[in-house]
């Protein structure tokens, strides 16, 4: 098994898009990429912790590899909005590729990369790319929010792989 980390707006729907991916064995929220320890949702809402809104993705690398699941990321939010997706906004939901080993950012570059060159966005790719930091995992309600209480704020895995 290995870990990935995606930032790409509310956790809610990145954790609950993930979890339907084929190959993905688990999908935790939580927080990265802040300035302070031991964050809470509390905290990080305001933004000024810098702490991202993240999810840690972790899949089977014989069934999936590291590269289709980065260009699954890059299909299931916007990547070109800076600070933003959708109606939220804030650097907690910048999007982000925390990466462990110069592999995984190796790849998360060159996927960037093929994004920018498909030309489907009006604007170039916006989504920071860094080694991951501590992990720090969102409170109890936080985890499986839209399979406890319903709803949804990404495209879902059945559309992405319908297109
Ligand atoms: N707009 C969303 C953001 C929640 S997400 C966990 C809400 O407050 O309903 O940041």
């Amino acid at each position: 098994m290995e870990k990935s980390l995606f930032g790409a707006g509310c956790f809610w729907g990145v954790e609950d898009f993930f979890l339907q991916v084929p190959g993905v064995s688990n999908a935790v929220s939580g927080y990265a990429g802040g300035t302070t320890d031991n964050p809470t949702y509390r905290l990080i809402c305001a933004g000024d912790t810098y702490h991202a809104e993240v999810v840690e993705v972790t899949f089977d690398p014989a069934h999936l590899s590291y590269g289709a699941l980065v260009d699954l990321f890059f299909r299931m939010h916007n990547p070109t909005t800076r600070d933003r997706q959708g109606p939220d906004h804030g650097t907690q939901y910048r999007s982000v590729i925390f990466t462990h080993g110069p592999e995984q950012a190796r790849i998360a570059a060159e996927r960037k990369a093929a994004v920018d060159a498909l030309g489907k966005w009006k604007t170039p790719v916006v989504t920071q790319i860094e080694p991951a930091p501590t992990f720090w995992k969102a409170e109890e309600n936080h985890q499986r929010y839209f399979q406890k209480h319903g709803g949804h704020c990404h495209v879902s895995y059945a559309e992405l792989a319908a297109e």
